[in-house]
């Protein structure tokens, strides 16, 4: 039996079992190992997934780490004001005259969202956020704000760290009462890869708004306004800051190119503006915004709307700093950053790199660069922890002017090329990337768009295909969901609208939409939905719950059920989360707030005849046993 369910492991575990001498009466006279008691219970489920990680994960790292910094010293008795008190007490208004008022650049701090999404492929876990939350608190109330949820922060919590985003946000609310929190909101996509209902829109925003998100930045993945609407709206009714955004594509340098010009960009912010932004967001996702199209981008905008500008760019090419300093020098008011450790490459450019630069300046940021010294001394001792999901880009890559591809996705683009067994044809799916941008019109790449041209790309590398073949030999075939979605006009309307002859053979004979999928998606049945999740899983979903699995079903359920086998992982160190413990070494396992084991793993069999390998511990100095099958 190869079986994680408590009383069955405590079964495969017991004496009798093992010998061989159980009889009729084993289940009448072993009761104890049935009654699963809760703590006993709580420690098996913990001890198994270590186990598990031990015996089973190939990918964990056998070796040393050193122990991440602390900050368990820090009096947290009192917290300095910032942008947070600013907002509540004067409310939108009084927050935008302020953010007007000041001559400094404002600076954000991604790291708890984009850089780690585009760094480490979204894996860093809320335990690791909240140890420095109260040092970021304290040594970093100059901050604007801080971007830490939403993209595709949300999705991966449930799926790949077992733990709940809701979490995350109302820890880091409670241990960052004072800079303001900022969330990515792919507009009716909220936090997916595909539109959803209304209903579930409206929910959404306004359960993120309750619990702790202040400034919304909402954008569409084709610079469709009339997708984005709908969410702006609901932020705009939520009292929260309305970041509408634009996202930036092409060279606005190159008077080639004149599907995105300047006039496009002034003229999309302009149409924000009335839309009800209270601030205008530069979203620039692969990097492409070069300094002197920053300096040129930013100089129009700020003539031409009277609302902040906020610059978000990528340091993807290496120009990432120049980018942000080319926009203060013409009166940017918030720039996107990441503490040095957890920045450049694919995330945002440098952040205690652009304080020094400005200090002593006109501009100077108001930010001690001590200060931001000490965070991101911080992170460079947790990244070790993570190198498993380190992309291995070495350095800036010019190619991306090229490719156009977003920071997230080109360091994800690779393995995912590998895992469609294309490994050796990498270079040919990335100019296929470009390829297929061309092909389906020149449009705005950034989640989902992005995805489907990147699944387009590889689809059309699989199959030979090339976009002078393609309509004559891909008729018949089927083609990636994503691409189907797109031509249907569920990811919305593109400028320019669709080639006609490609949206035939992918939609064959299907007819797509031309209205906002928002206004013929049906609601969600919250209700029913309830139903079935408080029945099935024996819980009183939450209004979180519900909305986790309005988006994600199949994610969601797979996290309850491994919250059953496992329980609640989320106090976890990363260290024993991702690598286990080592035969010798003794880690302190924290089960619940507040609850720490002392576990050493004394010692490890090799597999017996049945493939079981027993793992004896000891936990706070008692001797436990348990088996684990290996996989291999
Ligand atoms: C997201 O949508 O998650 C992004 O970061 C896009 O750039
Ligand atoms: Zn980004």
């Amino acid at each position: 039996v190869k079986t994680n369910i408590p009383f069955l492991v405590n079964v495969l575990n017991s004496e009798q079992f093992q010998q061989g001498t159980c009889n009729t009466g084993f289940i009448e006279n072993n009761p104890q190992l049935f009654d699963v008691k809760p703590r006993n219970d709580r420690e098996l489920k913990v001890l198994n997934f270590i186990g598990e990680n031990v015996v089973n994960n190939k990918n964990r790292i056998n070796g040393e780490f050193d122990i991440p910094i602390n900050f368990d010293d820090l009096d947290t008795s009192s917290f300095k004001s910032g942008t947070k008190q600013i907002f509540d007490l004067n409310g939108v208004d009084g927050l935008l005259d302020w953010i007007k008022g000041q001559q400094k650049v404002l600076l954000t701090d991604t790291t708890y969202r984009d850089a780690h999404q585009s760094l480490l492929a979204t894996r860093v876990r809320t335990v690791d956020m909240l140890k420095v939350a109260p040092a970021v608190s304290n040594y970093m109330s100059d901050l604007f704000s801080l971007e830490m949820w939403g993209g595709a922060t949300f999705d991966v919590a449930y799926r790949f760290l077992q733990e709940d985003p809701w979490k995350r946000l109302e820890e880091l609310r409670k241990h960052i009462p004072n800079i303001l929190f900022q969330m990515l909101l792919r507009g009716n996509n909220t936090v997916g890869y595909k539109n959803y209902p209304d209903n579930v829109v409206k929910r959404f925003v306004k359960e993120s708004a309750k619990n702790g998100i202040d400034i919304f930045r909402v954008f569409d993945s084709l610079n469709w306004i009339e997708g984005m609407r709908y969410a702006m709206d609901q932020v705009l009714e939520s009292g929260k800051i309305l970041e509408g955004t634009i996202c930036y594509t092409g060279d606005i340098l190159d008077e080639t190119r004149d599907k995105y010009s300047l006039q496009y960009y002034v003229d999309m912010a302009k149409e924000l503006e009335k839309a009800g932004s209270h601030i205008i967001g530069i979203k620039d996702m692969s990097g492409l915004l070069k300094p002197y199209a920053s300096a040129k981008l930013i100089k129009a905008l700020k003539n031409e709307v009277s609302v902040p500008i906020h610059l978000h760019t990528h340091d993807t090419t290496g120009n990432g700093v120049a980018t942000v300093l080319m926009a203060a020098e013409v009166g940017v008011d918030i720039v996107d950053t990441a503490f040095n450790s957890m920045s450049g490459l694919t995330s945002q450019p440098a952040l205690n790199s652009v304080v020094a630069a400005l200090e002593n300046t006109r501009r100077n940021t108001g930010i001690s660069l001590d200060n931001a010294e000490i965070i991101s001394k911080y992170w460079e001792s947790v990244r070790p922890i993570y190198a498993n999901f380190e992309s291995g880009l070495k350095s800036g890559s010019t190619e991306i002017y090229k490719y156009e591809i977003p920071g997230g996705q080109y360091s994800n683009l690779k393995p995912q090329v590998e895992s469609f067994g294309l490994g050796h044809r990498f270079k040919e799916v990335k100019d296929m990337y470009r390829n297929v941008n061309e092909m389906v019109g020149d449009i705005v790449k950034v989640t989902p768009s992005s995805k489907m041209v990147g699944d387009f790309a590889i689809f059309m590398v699989q199959n030979d295909l090339t976009p002078e073949n393609i309509v004559e030999k891909g008729s018949h075939l089927d083609y990636p969901d994503s691409v189907v979605t797109y031509f249907k006009g569920m990811m919305g309307q593109p400028l320019g609208g669709f080639p006609e002859d490609i949206q035939k053979i992918v939609l064959k004979g299907e007819e797509p939409i031309t209205v906002r999928p928002g206004e013929l998606l049906p609601d969600e049945d919250f209700e029913a939905n309830k139903k079935y999740l408080d029945e099935k899983y024996g819980i009183d979903a939450s209004e979180k719950d519900l909305l986790a699995y309005a988006l994600y079903p199949k994610v969601f359920e797979d996290y309850l059920d491994n919250l059953k086998v496992n329980g609640s992982l989320s106090h976890v160190s990363s260290l024993v989360f991702f690598h286990g413990i080592n035969v010798g070494q003794t880690r302190e396992v924290e089960i619940e707030e507040g609850k720490t084991l002392i576990v050493k793993l004394v010692e490890m069999s090799r597999p017996d005849d049945e493939g079981y390998v027993t793992l004896a511990f000891e936990i706070n100095g008692n001797r436990r046993e348990i088996k684990i099958y290996d996989k291999d």
